[in-house]
Parts: C-alpha cells; structure tokens; sequence
C-alpha cells in the first residue's frame, strides 16, 4: 500500500463523535500496552501520529485516522488494565463493543497479541466477542523482537491453538511483518 496521507481525525469519547460517512474502517483492538498504536505508526511509516505509551486514565479515546481519504483506522482503547476499577473496565468494555457491533462499514479488526502471552483472558474475551458478532479478524503476535527463535515457534504454535488461526508475526519496534499485515488489509479493503 502506497500511503500518501494519514491524519488523525478525531479522538472520540461518546458514539456521537464518530466520523459520520460511511468510509471502510480497519479497527485495532487488544489489551492495553500491547502495541496497537505502536504497529498504527509502523503501518503508516509515522513516528507519532497514534500516541504511544499513554497512561491508562488517557486512553478511553476511540482514535480514528484517515488513511488516502480512502479509508480509516481506528484505534480501540485497550481493556483490563489492571489499575482501573471493575465498574470502569466494564463501561471501557461496553463502549468498545458499541463501536463493533454498530453499522458502520467495519471492514476487519486487528486483534493485536503480545507474543509473549498468548492466550490471556482479555484475548480470548475479545476472540469470543469477534467470532460471536461474526466479525472478520486476524491475531497479530506484536513484539517478537522480545522473542527468541525457539520461542516464537513456541508462540506461533501457542496462538494457533488457542485462536484457531496462525498468528502474523509483527514489531513495531523492527518493523517487522508490515507487508504480510498490508497484504491482508489491502484484501480486506478490496472487498
Ligand atoms: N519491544 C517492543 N516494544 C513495543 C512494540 N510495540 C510497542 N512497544 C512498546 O510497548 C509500549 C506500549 O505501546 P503502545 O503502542 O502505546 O500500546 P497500546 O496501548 O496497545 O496502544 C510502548 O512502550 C511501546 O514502545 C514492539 O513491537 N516491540
Ligand atoms: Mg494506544
């Protein structure tokens, strides 16, 4: 994909500040600090324009990006963070699912894994939530530059299990596995 534009469009709080036209979305979801918006710059060849490393108080923003005024991503806020209450995780959640499950032209999700834990709660809540709403989706194992080979075969064979899929292989810190993650959202778009 050649990027010729990529914006932030707005930070939105309350279904009421979504974009409004009907463009395709790419959304990425997973858990907080697994790289989601670290792997948004590294798909756009951008150093910031998804901030990264935010405090968890900050991040309940749904961010949408305008990519080739074609199309957008969007980056989901992260759940279960281990120092917001349970009524807190609850609404995250909750707004989080009201933007999956409304009409909007939602082409896929990224589900962003760390590929050093594969199969914690909040994934296989999200995975469930996905296959439930018959959502299309792809598990990216981020941050295998963490990883030795031996390991990531391990993680690999891991997230296959659990997922029922093989997993991309990504490293926003690297770069790494950009062109397999372009080639399956370029199907997507396609579509
Ligand atoms: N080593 C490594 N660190 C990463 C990678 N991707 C993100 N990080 C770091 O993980 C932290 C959280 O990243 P961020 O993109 O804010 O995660 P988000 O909460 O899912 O949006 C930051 O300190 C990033 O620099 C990666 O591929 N490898
Ligand atoms: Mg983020």
């Amino acid at each position: 994909m050649l990027i010729k534009s990529s914006e932030f469009i707005t930070g939105a709080v309350d279904k009421k500040q979504f974009p409004q036209n009907n463009l395709p979305e790419i959304a990425f979801a997973g858990r907080s600090n697994v790289g989601k918006s670290s792997l948004i710059n590294s798909l756009l060849n951008r150093r910031a324009l998804a901030r990264v490393g935010n405090t968890p108080g900050k991040t309940r923003e749904i961010n949408f990006f305008l990519i080739n005024e074609a199309f957008r991503f969007v980056d989901l806020p992260g759940f279960g963070f281990a120092k917001v209450s349970k009524k807190e995780k609850a609404r995250w959640r909750k707004y989080i699912e009201s933007y999956l499950s409304s009409q909007r032209n939602i082409k896929a999700i990224v589900h962003v894994v760390d590929a050093r834990h594969p199969g914690m709660e909040n994934d296989l809540l999200m995975a469930d939530f996905l296959n439930n709403n018959e959502l299309l989706s792809c598990i990216v194992a981020n941050k295998v530059d963490k990883l030795k080979k031996n390991e990531i075969t391990k993680s690999v064979r891991e997230i296959t299990d659990i997922f029922g899929k093989e997993p991309i292989l990504f490293s926003a810190v690297k770069n790494r596995g950009k062109s397999e993650l372009w080639t399956t959202l370029e199907r997507w778009l396609d579509n």
